[in-house]
């Protein structure tokens, strides 16, 4: 196979200012969150840009969107490229489009070519990988891994009151002639490029990491139930007031979790009282938590923490109390074999490298249930992510899609 192609870093550069046009917000950042008409409309300018370049497209039930690139032996299992197109709320312009842009870019560049490779290679846009408009997260791409699309999810509400079904129905039909596969198919190897998402290799000066594995993740969602009553009228002893409850336990689990192990992250994204009136005692409050933790015992034992401390602020408080697990990742760990066979890769191309542990969940968690898995980090300048100011340097960008080229045509070889 090919041995002296490279990528075309100007045209992933200029692509990369393409997609981040779709939903940009005034501070420079994404807005394009999950199956929105951001979302349908850069899944749709994904799609055309592939079709410009003869590669077969498809979607399945999950709106995963695939462009394949013919091999040798179309019956062999493909090598898949892959990231996501949705954002965060305020999103930055990398975050899973790198991914996306430069396993085009790769694509491409074998296209340019005309390289024959052994077998298929194809590109996916994985639905919903940050799982923040619809929880869980990786929704795509663990729908693809488990070959099922649970009824649960079809009835998950986004936060402006949206029907998931409803809105996946609409983005596959955006695209109607993009023809519908089924969910799940055989894969030889998965690899992903991906923003750091964190401070290590900028500090260190390396412009690539090679991912060993990915923390565990568990997001909750605490619900605590009291009284509503006059804030003017009622004192402490007849109040029944969720927020107290709230803030105690919050105030008590920021107290001990981060500031007991720093490998241990817990944060709350979002709190909500309602109804929210200002001189009410609410009725109810909800926040989410996010749990991160390397080790599965920690999380177990952060989980535990949460609930325990929840209780004891509920009864103290008289109210009531339902803890929801909205998301359930696992630490995993990539193969040993996809590792080295990276490191040799990048190396080869003069890309210094180390290896990584994910603090962020991507997609290759889900993929590497069905086939041997690897992701590759860029630097992202100070670690900032899930943020608008989110920037990674452009050389970074194009030594990343380089490593994710060299990688793919050394995973080829080694199939
Ligand atoms: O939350 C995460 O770890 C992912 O980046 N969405
Ligand atoms: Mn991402
Ligand atoms: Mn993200
Ligand atoms: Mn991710």
């Amino acid at each position: 196979m090919a041995q002296d192609i490279s990528v075309d870093g100007g045209r992933l550069l200029s692509r990369l200012d393409r997609f981040a046009a779709i939903g940009a917000t005034p501070r420079g950042g994404v807005n394009r969150q999950a199956l929105t008409s951001g979302d349908r409309e850069a899944r749709a300018l994904l799609a055309s840009l592939g079709r410009e370049r003869g590669f077969a497209l498809r979607q399945d039930a999950a709106a995963n969107l695939f462009l394949r690139r013919e091999g040798a032996n179309a019956s062999l299992p493909p090598l898949l490229l892959g990231s996501h197109l949705d954002t965060q709320p305020t999103g930055g312009r990398f975050d899973g489009a790198l991914g996306i842009l430069a396993g085009l870019e790769v694509l491409e560049t074998l296209e340019d070519a005309g390289v024959s490779t052994p077998r298929a290679v194809e590109l996916v846009a994985w639905t919903n990988e940050e799982g923040s408009r619809f929880a869980p997260g990786a929704m795509g791409s663990r729908a693809f891994a488990d070959e099922t699309l649970p009824e649960s999810w079809l009835e998950a509400r986004a936060p402006d009151g949206a029907r998931l079904g409803d809105e996946l129905a609409q983005t596959l039909r955006a695209l109607p002639d993009v023809p519908l596969a089924p969910l799940g198919a055989r894969v030889a190897s998965y690899l992903e490029l991906h923003i750091e998402q964190g401070p290590i290799l900028e500090r260190e000066g390396l412009p690539i990491g090679v991912v060993s594995g990915i923390q565990g993740t568990r997001w909750l969602e605490v619900t605590l139930e009291g009284a509503s009553a006059h804030a003017g009228t009622t004192p402490l002893a007849f109040r029944r007031d969720p927020m107290m409850a709230a803030t105690a336990a919050l105030a008590a689990l920021q107290a001990d979790v981060m500031p007991r192990d720093s490998d241990a992250r817990l944060t709350v994204g979002r709190i909500k009282a309602e109804p929210g009136s200002i001189n009410a005692i609410p009725e109810r409050v909800r926040f989410t938590l996010d749990l991160r933790h390397p080790s599965q015992e920690r999380l177990d034992e952060m989980d535990a923490l949460v609930r325990t401390v929840c209780e004891r602020e509920a009864e103290r408080a008289r109210c009531g109390l339902h803890v929801r697990l909205l998301n359930d990742m696992a630490p995993s760990a990539f193969p040993e074999a996809m590792l080295a066979l990276a490191e040799a890769a990048c190396t080869k191309a003069g890309l210094a490298n180390r290896r990584i542990v994910s603090g962020a969940f991507h997609d290759a968690l889900f993929l590497a249930r069905k086939a041997p898995a690897l992701m590759l980090f860029t630097p992202c300048r100070d670690g900032i992510s899930h943020n608008e100011a989110e920037h990674v340097e452009p050389r970074f960008c194009v030594s990343g899609a380089t490593a994710l080229l060299e990688t793919t045509l050394a995973v080829l070889c080694s199939l």
